[in-house]
């Protein structure tokens, strides 16, 4: 019979993995202590409301707070497990910033008394999980940590990388497969009880390396793909193509299916964790970083589209649908569209440009100054515009009537308006 962890969890970094997972794990009856440095998000979960918007999230939020199994703090407390889920960024170099993994361990070490697990969830290269091992072990010189190798250890230390979805996390946080390396075995044993509480997908036990290399690897064959897809929108529109025709037709084949093209590959994982492979091995990471080009070139090529098309009007207004990283989430990180809606803008300062974005109520901080630019609705948007740009394919814009295209000049980076 597989061990059920029953004790107290304090989870590092309450964000979009962060909070779900310390939901997940107090709306099953499991104490948890939500800890972050940002006391607004504290006070906000204190609340119990959720600081950001993802389906099914605030309730499991204000239930947990409600039933007193979830607090939140700016400070860690004595736990039973600590699960570390702050941000891994990449550099400017494109290699990974480990400060906020560093900090946490730091404001975790002097809670340790022994017994405890402390698993890092945060994505990361190789070699990191290790890393926070023998931090611990410089910080707790008193502690046996699991790296030390002879001997049972005091503290147990595993990677468990997360893989949802934004936009179904509270749903994949229990039914997808969770991969979890341990320092060594009996670490990814401990870490797997944990997760026992409220996953459903299998728990597949490996070891801390593997498991870290496996998360940047399942983000890259994604990059690499969508990559693929880019590429041929660029080949296919210089063909005079369709290719989203083009891909349907492939796709019959029972062994292709190919991504969509876009207007570039936006969030903060896709677009940054195939780096850090490029970094462990740049010599030898050859498709990886071309894809990444490819993927990162994509805004800039729908930029200069859509200028050219400006240039055959004489003081055109243009409609850009959409400013996500994706459909029908809020999250405007490393948002290609913001890039495009910026770029076309400083291009075309005389030029009025109509954002409509569902999800925000504010142009981000990436367009400030640009006095050409103003938030509309969608509709007074694509009534107002001369050219229509869809950049996000929320399902607001894909219910709109599409004779209110007509007329219009429709450049539709996703394909849905074919
Ligand atoms: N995109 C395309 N074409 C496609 C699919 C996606 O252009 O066919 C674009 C999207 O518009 C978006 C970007 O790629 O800009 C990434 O979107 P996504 O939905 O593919 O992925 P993310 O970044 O929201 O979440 C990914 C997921 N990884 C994989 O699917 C391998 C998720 O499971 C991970 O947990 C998450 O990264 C993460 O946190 O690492």
């Amino acid at each position: 019979m597989s061990d059920i962890f029953t004790g107290t969890v304090a989870v590092i970094g309450l964000g979009y993995i962060g909070l779900p997972t310390a939901a997940a794990l107090a709306t099953r009856g499991v104490q948890v202590v939500g800890v972050d440095i940002n006391p607004d998000t504290v006070k906000t979960i204190a609340r119990g409301e959720a600081p950001f918007v993802e389906p099914d999230l605030a309730v499991a939020v204000s239930g947990a707070v409600a039933m007193g199994h979830l607090t939140a703090s700016t400070e860690p407390p004595e736990a039973d497990a600590f699960i570390i889920a702050v941000p891994t960024p990449s550099d400017a170099d494109h290699t990974a910033d480990l400060t906020y993994v560093r900090n946490a361990v730091e404001q975790i070490a002097p809670r340790l008394r022994g017994g405890e697990i402390v698993i890092l969830e945060s994505t990361s290269p190789p070699g990191t999980c290790l890393a926070v091992s023998e931090w611990l072990g410089e910080l707790r010189p008193d502690l046996r940590m699991p790296h030390a190798g002879e001997g049972t250890a005091d503290v147990y230390v595993a990677h468990c990388p997360e893989r949802v979805l934004p936009g179904r996390i509270m749903i994949e946080i229990v039914t997808n497969d969770r991969v979890i390396g341990g320092i060594t075995p009996r670490c990814a044993e401990k870490a797997a009880a944990i997760y026992r509480v409220f996953a459903q997908g299998r728990l597949v036990l490996s070891d801390a390396a593997s498991a870290e290399m496996a998360k940047l690897v399942e983000n890259s064959y994604r990059d690499v793909n969508i990559a693929f897809a880019n590429e041929l929108s660029l080949i296919c529109e210089k063909l005079k193509l369709d290719v989203w025709e083009i891909i349907e037709l492939a796709n019959h084949h029972p062994r292709v299916n190919i991504l969509k093209p876009g207007p570039g590959v936006g969030g903060h994982c896709i677009a940054v964790d195939p780096w850090f492979i490029v970094s462990a091995a740049p010599d030898l990471a050859r498709l990886i970083r071309t894809a990444r080009e490819v993927n990162d070139r994509k805004p800039d090529h729908v930029a200069e589209q859509v200028i050219d098309k400006a240039s055959r009007f004489h003081s055109p207004t243009i409609a850009c649908l959409g400013l996500a990283f994706k459909a029908n989430v809020e999250d405007l990180r490393e948002s290609p569209a913001v890039t495009i809606v910026g770029e076309i803008a400083r291009a075309l300062p005389d030029t009025d440009i109509l954002v409509a974005e569902p999800f925000v109520d504010s142009l981000p901080p990436a367009l400030d100054g640009l006095t050409n630019l103003r938030l509309a609705r969608t509709l007074d948007a694509v009534d107002a515009a001369d050219i229509v740009v869809l950049l996000v394919e929320h399902d607001q814009f894909l219910a709109l009537n599409r004779s209110v295209l007509a007329g219009k000049v429709v450049y539709d980076t996703r394909g849905v308006w074919r």
